[in-house]
């Protein structure tokens, strides 16, 4: 439909058509990374949902493949929901997910490839003894899915968590162990439980080397490693997480800040994404995450396109050690190769309430790392308060200050990326990250959304960011990851060569100096695998 192509990415993965939603079973098997994911073979909204399936060589450059698992068993029938590989010592592939039965209980079945000689891994058997995990005493069968992946504990048992809840509000995991991954005992304890945070989907949870430079295979444990615990909740459609400490013995998982707990503290993604899953990747030794991009512009929309969702560039997570309170994402190496002409911007100056145009052409496909240095011109006495403001248009002493992406000429639709440092107690800033889409698109029947969450700015750091722009999608990273947000954006000017980057400064109080290296990025290739005639 020419209408919405524009609106399609180039570099980012979704379907040829159709629905997609959360990531599933990410791998890497024989040279390939594999993408699983929920996928609706008819329709561009939610249902029928089905494993769709891609390969890449480089995470970057995808080629489809046939649907991996289809609801075709009574513990399936009515969806092949969420799930997790694990990757067993001996290379062998362990898929466990979620089946809606025919009696709409959430059951957890086991899959695996037909022959591991694959590298595409084409070809999926589901055990005969399925399913091997049903809703135990005291859980709703509805409140019983999305098997993590497994690690192995300290006398050799298997363990994975599973998101549900207690009562009507107790977020919680439940822990099982198996040895033989048909036979699974839950044990009595969770993992965690946060009062008040709803059903728990999607969990993700994985050891972290404390000294932030390595990434961990899932089965590590010990002195100075520890533990991110990652719930999706269904309530708010928001990925949360914390950091702490497990222990292997009793499988119970402690948080290091509890006022910062899961789903009361820190988000994956203060912007449009869900039901995010990280997977070790043995290749380059990292820790990759994947999340979905859901659409934010009505299903009337998504029909008349044909097709529903994006999936992020994958991102590296490592602990940030300079702060001991977060984590660090960041777009996948691989993602360089995409890029193509830079332009550099040295120290230009953004004087208080100004616009700055950036001349460098096409502005609809780019990688951006930018620096801001701030020279405060009066001092503010008062404390500021309001996170991200209503807004860019809200000013205070220190910002918003940043970047204009996705917008026309005459700036009648933009969407700002931007920094608010707000004067708090004591002299001291308090800094938040933004996107504002309240004016990204001229379109009345799209959700527009302000965007942020707070992040530490350390005494010797100026302030960076770096931003994927792809159609419409931006990706955005502060401080080198520690806060992350995706938007989702529909507009109806600041299309193709009409697109336009600016540099804003809307603080009353400081002049801003920005320092950018700007990539055009070229188009990945995503397409159907190049199947020779007769060979599947
Ligand atoms: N999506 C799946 C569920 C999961 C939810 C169904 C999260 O397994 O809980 O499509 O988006």
């Amino acid at each position: 439909n020419a209408m919405f192509s524009w609106q399609r990415s180039a570099y980012h993965f979704q379907p040829q058509k159709n629905w997609m939603n959360d990531p599933n079973g990410p791998l890497y098997h024989k040279g390939w990374y594999h993408l699983f994911y929920q996928y609706n073979p008819y329709s561009a909204i939610w249902g029928n949902i089905t494993w769709g399936h891609a390969v890449s060589r480089d995470l970057i450059h995808w080629l489809y493949l046939p649907l991996a698992l289809v609801p075709d068993h009574w513990y399936d029938i009515k969806g092949v929901w969420t799930g997790s590989a694990t990757i067993l010592p001996d290379a062998q592939i362990i898929m466990l997910y979620t089946g809606e039965t025919n009696e709409s209980v959430q059951v957890q079945n086991l899959a695996y490839p037909a022959n591991l000689s694959d590298p595409l891994l084409l070809h999926w058997l589901k055990y005969p003894g399925n399913p091997v995990m049903v809703p135990p005493p005291g859980i709703k069968p509805d409140d019983f899915r999305d098997p993590t992946t497994t690690w192995l504990g300290p006398e050799g048992t298997w363990r994975l968590t599973m998101g549900s809840k207690f009562n009507t509000t107790i977020g919680i995991s439940l822990v099982y162990h198996t040895t033989n991954f048909r036979d699974y005992e839950l044990l009595d304890g969770v993992l965690h439980a946060v009062p008040g945070t709803g059903m728990w989907e999607c969990v993700d949870f994985y050891p972290v080397a404390i000294n932030g430079s390595v990434a961990l295979d899932t089965s590590s444990f010990g002195p100075g490693i520890k533990h991110v615990l990652k719930a999706s909740l269904d309530n708010t459609k928001v990925d949360h997480y914390a950091i702490g400490t497990y222990a292997p013995k009793t499988d119970k998982w402690t948080p290091d800040n509890p006022e910062e707990d899961v789903g009361i503290g820190l988000k994956v993604d203060y912007g449009r994404y869900y039901a995010s899953k990280t997977f070790f990747d043995q290749h380059k030794q990292r820790r990759v995450l994947w999340g979905w991009i859901n659409e934010t512009d009505t299903e009337t929309a998504d029909l008349k396109k044909g097709w529903a969702s994006l999936q992020t560039i994958p991102r590296t997570v490592l602990y940030d050690n300079k702060t001991g309170t977060n984590l660090l994402q960041w777009p996948v190496e691989e993602v360089e190769s995409l890029r193509l002409n830079s332009t550099m911007f040295k120290e230009v100056l953004v004087e208080p309430g100004s616009v700055v145009p950036l001349d460098i052409g096409t502005t609809t496909q780019l990688d951006i790392l930018a620096e801001f240095e701030i020279e405060p011109l009066i001092s503010s006495t008062t404390n500021e308060i309001g996170n991200c403001g209503d807004g860019a248009v809200d000013r205070s002493t220190y910002g918003p200050f940043g970047l204009l992406v996705i917008a026309d000429a005459s700036l009648s639709e933009l969407t700002p990326i931007y920094f608010r440092p707000l004067n708090a107690s004591g002299g001291t800033l308090k800094t938040y990250f933004c996107t504002d889409e309240t004016r990204s698109s001229k379109a009345s029947d799209v959700f527009k959304q302000v965007y942020g969450g707070k992040v530490p700015v350390l005494d010797d750091e100026n302030y960076n960011m770096r931003v994927l722009v792809d159609h419409s999608i931006v990706e955005s990273f502060a401080q080198g990851g520690r806060t992350v947000i995706s938007s989702r954006i529909y507009p109806t000017e600041a299309i193709y060569g009409a697109a336009r980057l600016f540099l804003f400064n809307n603080a009353t109080g400081v002049n801003v100096r920005a320092t950018l290296k700007i990539w055009e990025l070229n188009s990945a290739f995503i397409r159907p695998f190049p199947f020779e005639r007769d060979s599947v």
